[in-house]
């Protein structure tokens, strides 16, 4: 019979073994002079200052990683510290969570036989602001599980799609910014498909929102697309020649803004990029048309576009123009004649039946609504000569349309490239890596997306782990003294609450017919939500915040600091993009939804993806603004420190309980532990639990039994109980092969 101390004698046995393997650190010690490797397991951490301690104290050891419960927090090195290597994931693979130092490794081998014994789905949400690693996070872990999950050569290439699926989205989809020198300007959401066998069988990305404006403008010192560089830097001398382009980056007026970039090599950049593509499985011809898009919007930003004698837009630069609409591979797909895209440029369409969508008069935040709007251009006739700006407006429109449209298509070639056809049961783990929370200078119509979205994601965690987590102790009968924490949601309501919420105005504004600006919209958001606590505007501010604000824009206090956006950025009109859209998507009739509540309902969807899988948390650190190596700056990392919860969470944890399982299925799994409940259990299982935990020697204070699940307060006493079950099942299994022998 197994006891308790067999098991835990047994438990003992197996860590040695493992320390054998490499294991520096050593299972369980909790204290050492790296300081402790989970905040859960120590008495003294309930001061911010001693939480901060810690993690700095690990830092400057290279220890980057750091748990609270299963949640692991980690702070971006800026250097590589060769703790990802291959010996390394071996260690990690198949070994219990706290056995082993913290590691995005440990986090994603127990996601993956959590998956597997439990056959359920599974995601792992990384969080954090720009430049916090979140991304890095993410491909650690794709890349743990291309080596350590069982494969096949045919299940290979599935494997290797997966992992170059990355450089490519990351070329059309990051930049450099401020922040970040490879910043997400899209959000990711990847579903990693498994088999029964724990086989990687196949992948589905979504993306959310790419930031296009970037590919017309980007602030002084950042950049645009890495695409773009690469293109120009490390395209082959005939590859150029064929899209007419030089090698010059100073060249294209889409490209100016930035200089060279240490940290970026776009000539090797663009050779992985290639092979990329090329392992995705994309045609010659596809990556043609790919690369001929990318030329045509290098080729588009350069048209000059100057007034003629009548005050009326002229284009000037015939050279350019004639790549746009002679050789040009793109013309070929967009059937657009050269006389067509002149006129698209230099003429305003005026449509013959009354629109309510309003063209003219936009601002920032309004002016994205008015493009998604493109599309409803339907019984247009007359034409209208643009002034200068219009006409700079509409050809920046045109070449982010394009890139846009260029990036949905190649998430769609990627997601066909990992499809599974098999039909069979399949279960996934969700990989979610967004744009982080951002503040600049200037923050426009992005970062008011950007900060939503994590506002959303904040809200999510909260309701996971704080939120329900309570309401869970209380609704099982668990004696629990609640722990108070700032809920986020009022942020969420003000800005996505049907009828009165930011984004509901926002629409409002843009259908109203009538003269719409940004002092109109203001007015309407301090009428409707002048009295909110996490709004504010200039006339709203008392006289010192005043100081700080323009009349033109408003600010947010959100759940990670204040942001103040700018509502004035440009004049717009338009009246071309629908040339490049099929008449399909034109459809006068319907009322047009605007790029925001696009964007609301695609974060809605996202959430409902979420909630119906497990989760499991990374939240990154930065380190420092300076993205210098080993610089560890106390008041960066405590701002986030706070805002991410990070406190609140540690004590929920400390006081709460790690594992929690409805009593039938902690019982079909366990009772081959006690003779009481093998081979059946007849009376009620939580009855029969108790047993198991009884007989295994378990005092009171390590469990609770609520109304319909047992709690058990520390993960160690889980491992201990789940390896006394590894070892019953081969015993058990060892029996009956000894029993069939003897049939033989
Ligand atoms: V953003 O919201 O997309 O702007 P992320 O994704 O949070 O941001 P990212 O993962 O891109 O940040 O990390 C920024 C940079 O920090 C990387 O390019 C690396 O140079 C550096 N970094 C991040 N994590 C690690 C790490 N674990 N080890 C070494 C790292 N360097
Ligand atoms: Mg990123």
């Amino acid at each position: 019979m197994l006891t308790f101390n067999r098991v835990l004698m047994l438990h003992c046995d197996q860590l040695q073994r493992r320390k054998a393997r490499g294991n520096m650190e050593g299972a369980l010690v909790a204290r050492d002079c790296v300081g402790i490797q989970d905040f859960v397991l120590l008495d003294a951490f309930t001061s911010e200052t001693a939480f901060l301690d810690n993690l700095k104290k690990r830092f400057n050891k290279n220890l980057i990683y750091t748990y609270i419960g299963t949640l692991l927090v980690s702070v971006n090195p800026y250097q590589e510290l060769g703790i990802y290597t291959k010996k390394q994931m071996e260690i990690y693979m198949g070994v219990n969570f706290f056995e082993l130092p913290p590691h995005i490794y440990a986090l994603a081998d127990n996601a993956y036989h959590t998956m597997l014994t439990e056959m359920n789905n599974h995601f792992i949400l990384i969080s954090g602001e720009s430049g916090a690693g979140k991304t890095e996070a993410s491909k650690r872990i794709l890349q743990f599980y291309a080596v350590s999950c069982p494969s096949t050569s045919l299940l290979d290439r599935v494997r290797d799609r997966m992992l170059v699926s990355n450089p490519v989205l990351e070329a059309f989809g990051n930049a450099k910014t401020l922040k970040n020198d490879n910043s997400s300007r899209f959000g990711k959401y990847m579903d990693i498909q498994f088999n029964r066998e724990g086989e990687a069988v196949g992948g589905h990305i979504l993306s959310y929102l790419l930031e296009k404006s970037r590919v017309v403008h980007q602030n002084h010192e950042e950049r645009n697309f890495h695409i773009f560089y690469q293109l120009v830097e490390g395209g082959e001398q005939e590859t150029l020649h064929l899209l007419g382009l030089e090698r010059n980056c100073q060249h294209y007026s889409y490209l100016v803004q930035c200089g060279t970039v240490n940290s970026i090599d776009d000539k090797n950049e663009w050779k992985i990029t290639q092979k990329a593509l090329f392992v995705l499985g994309f045609s010659e011809r596809e990556i043609e048309y790919l690369f001929g898009i990318i030329g045509s919007i290098l080729h588009l930003g350069n048209v000059q576009i100057e007034i003629d004698s009548k005050g009326y837009a002229h284009l000037s630069n015939k050279a350019e123009l004639r790549w746009l609409t002679g050789r040009c591979i793109i013309l070929q797909l967009l059937g657009i004649h050269v006389q067509v895209l002149h006129e698209a440029l230099t003429f305003r369409k005026i449509e013959a039946k009354t629109e309510e969508v309003r063209r003219n008069g936009a601002v920032s935040l309004l002016s994205y609504l008015f493009s998604a709007c493109l599309f409803f251009s339907c019984g247009l006739q007359v034409l209208s000569p643009f002034s200068v700006d219009h006409a700079i407006y509409a050809r920046d429109a045109l070449a982010k349309a394009l890139y846009d449209r260029a990036f949905t298509w190649l998430v769609n070639k990627i997601n066909e490239s990992l499809e599974n056809k098999d039909s069979t049961k399949k279960t996934v783990i969700g990989l979610l890596d967004i744009y982080g929370f951002e503040v600049f200078f200037v923050n426009s119509f992005e970062q008011f997306c950007i900060n939503y979205c994590n506002e959303k994601l904040q809200q999510l965690f909260i309701q996971l782990t704080l939120k329900s987590e309570q309401e869970e102790y209380e609704a099982e009968g668990i004696e629990w003294e609640p722990v108070q924490f700032f809920n986020n949601k009022i942020i969420c309501d003000l800005v996505e609450q049907r009828h009165s919420g930011i984004i509901s105005l926002l629409d409002e504004e843009c259908m109203r017919p009538g003269e719409a600006t940004d002092l109109t919209f203001l007015e309407r958001l301090e009428e409707r939500v002048g009295n909110h606590p996490h709004f504010l505007t200039h006339k709203l501010a008392d006289q010192k915040t005043r100081k700080t604000m323009d009349r033109g824009d408003f600010r947010l206090l959100h759940y990670a600091g204040e942001v103040t956006y700018c509502v004035i950025m440009q004049q717009s009109k338009n009246g071309i993009v629908k040339h490049c859209f099929p008449p399909t998507e034109v459809d006068s009739k319907k009322r047009p939804e605007t790029v925001s509540t696009q964007f609301k309902s695609s974060l809605m969807g996202l959430t409902e993806i979420l909630m119906a899988k497990e989760p499991w948390y990374v939240r990154c650190l930065k380190s420092n603004e300076a993205k210098q190596p080993g610089r560890f700056d106390d008041v960066l990392v405590r701002h986030q420190v706070k805002y991410l919860g990070l406190m609140e969470h540690l004590r929920v944890r400390r006081a709460g309980f790690a594992y929690r399982r409805r009593y039938e299925v902690f019982l079909q799994r366990y009772k081959p532990l006690c003779p009481a409940t093998w081979p059946h259990w007849k009376g009620v299982p939580a009855d029969g639990v108790e047993r198991i935990l009884k007989h295994l020697g378990y005092q009171e204070d390590e469990y609770k039994m609520g109304r319909t699940k047992i709690f058990i307060r520390h993960p160690r006493t889980l491992f201990a109980i789940e390896d006394a079950y590894e070892i019953c099942k081969h015993e058990l299994a060892a029996k009956i092969q000894a029993r069939y022998k003897g049939y033989k």
